[in-house]
Order: C-alpha cells, then sequence, then structure tokens
C-alpha cells in the first residue's frame, strides 16, 4: 500500500500556501547539455525563449543531475531515492516493468497530497506494466504513472531510439490500431520483419553509427523489434508536437485548479528528427535544430500560459537528464557540424561520464509571482531535491520514509539566499558514484578504461587511484590534487561511504 499522507500535516500551511500555490512545470529536456543553451554562453545556437526566462528568473550554475544517464536520473528526481540504492536503475529498455514501486511516494503523490492536478508528459523511461517483457500493448496496462501519483499521463515508453514507438495515454497505446495489433521483443525479431541490420535500402531518414540496427519505424532503426503498431506508429517529425499539443490540453484542461505536470521532451536524445520546419535554421544540423525545437516548445508552452492569464502563478523549472552527447548512434552528423560550440560548457566529460560534464545540467526557474528577475547563482545544487523542495513550496510534509535522499533548499531554488547543498553525489553510466562539494569532486578509485567502450568518445571518469579535483581553480578536471590533500581526499572517500552505505 502506497504511504498515505498524514492528512494533518497539510492544515497548518495551507491557509497561506493556497493564495499563492503556484503550477509547477517541471520541463525536462533530454541529453541537453550545460553549454547547449544561449544563455549559458553558446554563441552558435540562438534559444531566445528560454534565455528570456533566465534573464526574468533565475539561471543556476551548478545544479547536479542525480546520474549521468536518463533512467537513473528520472528515478532520482521523481522519487528522491538515489538510484544507486536499488538495482535495476539503469538505462530501461522500452518493455521495462514499472522501475518505481507503487508503494514509493513520488513528487506527483506529494502535489496531489497538496490539491494539485498531476501530470506526465513526453518521455517517460522508467518501465510500465508489472513485469519486464510482458506487457500486454494491446490492452491497458497493469502499471502505469496513475500509480504513481500521476492523474494523466501521455508518455513515450522508452527513448525515441527504442520500441515501442508509440505514445501510451491513460494505460492505453494512443490511437491504437486494431489492425495491426503490437508486439514487442528485446529478444529476437519477428518473423519477416525488417531490420536496419538486414535491410539498410529502408532507412530513408537516418542510418545508426553504432547499435540501433533493430526494427525499422519511420525509415530510422531502432533498438529492439517491434511489429504492427499502424496508425499509433509515431513520426518522429512531430514529437515534439505531440507533446506540445498534449501538454497545452492539460494545461487548458486544469486552468482554474493547481496543478503539477512533469514535462519531457524527446530533444536533444537520438534519433535527433526534428520537425521540417526547423531545418536548415541551425549551423549545427540535426541536433542544433532539436535544440532550436526545444526553444520552441518552450515558446509554446509561455504563450499557453500567457492566453490564460497563469503567467504570474506558474512555477517554470527548466532542467535536462544528465549532460550532452554528439554520436550517440546515428549518423546524424552532431561531431563534424558543432565546430566550435561546447555542448558540455566549460566542464571535461560529458554524458555517461563520472566527470562534471555527465551530471552538470541547466536548470532555470522562472516565476513572475515569486522569483525576482535576472538573478544567477553558483550554489551546489541537486535534482534528487526536487520531491523535498517543491513539498516545501506546495506546503506538504514529506512523510516519513519518503523521499529519503531529498533535501529542501527553497530558498535557494527561489533565489532567497545563495545557500548550497553540503554536498551532491551522482551516478556515472557505470554505477560510479562521485560526490561533490562547493569547492571540490571526489571520485572513488575505479576499475574500467578511461573511454566509453561502446561509439561515443566521451571519457568515463575512471582512474585506479582516489581523484580530488579543486574546482574553484579548475573547473575542467584537469589536475588531480588527492594526493597533496591526502586529508580531505579521506574526508570525501568516508563521506560518500556514509552516504553510499558501502
Ligand atoms: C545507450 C544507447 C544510446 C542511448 C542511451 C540512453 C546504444 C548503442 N546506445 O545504450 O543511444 O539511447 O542508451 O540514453 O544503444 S538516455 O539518455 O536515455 O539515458
Ligand atoms: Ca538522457
Amino acid at each position: 500500500m502506497k504511504t498515505l499522507l498524514p492528512l494533518l500535516a497539510l492544515a497548518p500551511a495551507m491557509a497561506s500556501a493556497q493564495a499563492q500555490k503556484p503550477n509547477i512545470i517541471m520541463l525536462v529536456a533530454d541529453d541537453l547539455g550545460y553549454g547547449d543553451l544561449s544563455c549559458y554562453g553558446t554563441q552558435l545556437v540562438h534559444t531566445p525563449v528560454t534565455d528570456s526566462l533566465a534573464a526574468h528568473g533565475l539561471r543556476f550554475t551548478n545544479m547536479h543531475a542525480c546520474a549521468s544517464t536518463s533512467t537513473p536520473s528520472r528515478y532520482g528526481m521523481l522519487t528522491g531515492e538515489y538510484p544507486f540504492r536499488r538495482s535495476g536503475t539503469n538505462v530501461a529498455a522500452g518493455n521495462a516493468g514499472t522501475i518505481i514501486r507503487p508503494e514509493q511516494t513520488t513528487v506527483a503523490d506529494l502535489m496531489r497530497a497538496a490539491g494539485y492536478a498531476t501530470a506526465a508528459i513526453g518521455k517517460w523511461h522508467l518501465g510500465l506494466g508489472s513485469e519486464t517483457g510482458r506487457q500486454d500493448w494491446n490492452d491497458t496496462l497493469d502499471v502505469t504513472p496513475r500509480d504513481l501519483g500521476f492523474d494523466y499521463h501521455y508518455i513515450m515508453a522508452a527513448t525515441a531510439d527504442r520500441v515501442p514507438c508509440v505514445y501510451i495515454e491513460q494505460g492505453r497505446v494512443s490511437q491504437h490500431d486494431p489492425d495491426a495489433p503490437i508486439s514487442v521483443s528485446y529478444q529476437q525479431n519477428f518473423e519477416g520483419e525488417p531490420t536496419g541490420r538486414d535491410n539498410p535500402e529502408l532507412l530513408t531518414k537516418l542510418r545508426p553509427s553504432h547499435g540501433h540496427d533493430q526494427s525499422i519505424v519511420n525509415g530510422i532503426s531502432r533498438i529492439g523489434y517491434m511489429k504492427g503498431g499502424g496508425r499509433a506508429l509515431w513520426r518522429d517529425e512531430d514529437i515534439a508536437d505531440s507533446i506540445v499539443a498534449h501538454a497545452c490540453g492539460f494545461i487548458e484542461r486544469h486552468s482554474s485548479e493547481p496543478f503539477f505536470m512533469y514535462l519531457c521532451t524527446n530533444d536533444v536524445h537520438v534519433p535527433r528528427m526534428p520537425h521540417e520546419r526547423f531545418r536548415g535554421l541551425s549551423e549545427m544540423g540535426l541536433r542544433g535544430e532539436a535544440i532550436l525545437q526545444f526553444d520552441w516548445t518552450v515558446d509554446q508552452l509561455c504563450r499557453t500560459l500567457r492566453r490564460l492569464g497563469l503567467d504570474e502563478q506558474t512555477l517554470i523549472l527548466i532542467t535536462s537528464d544528465n549532460g550532452p552527447v554528439l554520436d550517440d548512434g546515428y549518423a546524424d552528423r552532431a561531431e563534424e557540424l558543432c565546430g566550435t560550440h561546447r555542448p558540455w560548457g566549460p566542464w571535461r566529460g560529458a554524458k555517461y561520464s563520472a566527470f562534471e560534464g555527465g551530471s552538470a545540467v541547466p536548470f532555470i526557474a522562472y516565476w513572475p509571482g515569486g522569483i525576482g528577475q535576472g538573478g544567477v547563482t553558483d550554489a551546489l545544487c541537486s535534482l534528487i531535491d526536487v520531491p523535498a523542495t517543491l513539498a516545501q513550496l506546495v506546503g506538504v510534509s514529506v512523510p516519513h520514509g519518503a523521499a529519503p535522499d531529498s533535501q529542501q533548499h527553497l530558498s535557494t531554488w527561489l533565489g532567497r539566499d545563495r545557500k548550497p547543498r553540503p554536498w551532491a553525489v551522482s551516478m556515472a553510466a557505470n554505477r560510479l558514484v562521485t560526490l561533490r562539494t562547493q569547492r571540490y569532486k571526489y571520485i572513488a578509485p575505479s576499475k574500467g578504461g578511461p573511454m566509453i567502450t561502446w561509439g561515443p568518445k566521451i571519457e568515463t571518469g575512471n582512474a585506479p587511484v582516489p581523484q580530488l579535483y579543486d574546482l574553484s581553480t579548475d573547473v575542467h578536471e584537469d589536475h588531480n590534487v588527492a594526493a597533496e590533500h591526502e586529508l580531505l581526499t579521506k574526508r570525501m572517500q568516508n563521506l560518500l561511504q556514509t552516504i553510499t552505505g558501502q
């Protein structure tokens, strides 16, 4: 049974909070790097709408995702429990069973307890149904975001590069086509179905650079095998439009009550195939155009809020699930067209890495009614604090034992002070856990080579010796000072062991 939120705990803060309770939109981009927005300094791609929210809100220069890949990052952000505490939190297949258990308290449960209407829209990637590989995609799924506190969902099961390539709305495949029943397997192909490996002539839109050579949908081969789908199959070019339409629809339906929307774009994850209207608009090709499409998404939301008179009373948080990557498995020329643009900003490493580029993410908080304008904060922050901080904002207490790693840092998140989190931990793709303080970064000794092995040209951050970096003088983690600071290294090692319990 789900922990019942003690109703009495809601009462005291209620009267005052009610008047100023903002709507909350948590907009989470996919693989958008710290350096990918023009408000974070790049001149090579322009994101004017997102920039204007930063200019009228608060921009964070030291926010950390819980992990450098999607599933564990999102797990931490929604549950307030570090992903390394649970097995099964690695990058999930499209037919993974639910990873967050219904009895866990999520940020959506907390918002619902505060009287908010709640929604999850867009990329999900946290599993569906009670058992991996046993979902009947032609029927109602037995465990969905509805069991995790979300009243409404319109989601992609995993990522755009993983089957099934359909949306799930309220537990069922949206626009399900009874003439094309859906089967999904991550083990074997279905007889007679083409794959990217065997039928490259059918790859009319993108070819894989590594992996991604199984079922073909919309002229693009994917990870995993699927059959059927018919009219329910998505067209990649329309994914942003579909997500925006459903997000704006949800806002309209709930414009007269407080709402919480966990809104996850597919941009800028692979396969990058933005709508035709963005083509040719960026010198960086498809990856640049996907960033422009992300900014368009922000624009559509803002316009809808303004039209409904909700702008003042809506808190918009914009962030990303993990660091950026160029070639992540499709020959979309991201690497060669990148030029001098640095998607990871000043940091070392990128998606998958234990270096800062894996987990340092953009974060913008915009709320005309509650945040002063134009601030920048370098306070160390972590997305693990989403549940506790938003609970504090809406005036509910987190039940005992729920969101165990989440701390509330509301005053920092609203720019009322610059108090940093005492430390932040993140998990790299190989489950290596790292520890940051405002000034230092500690990476425990680890086995494994210095580079990712399967395709992307990214440093893992692995080393056989302890690593300590002084970010105050060495943002790029170039100089390992562990030998010079033995005591501090030991202290950080002990703290990390205490946090992880290992
Ligand atoms: C990797 C995929 C990559 C991406 C990633 C998950 C291959 C070769 N690479 O395994 O393309 O899908 O998983 O990305 O399959 S994430 O942002 O959702 O974590
Ligand atoms: Ca991601």
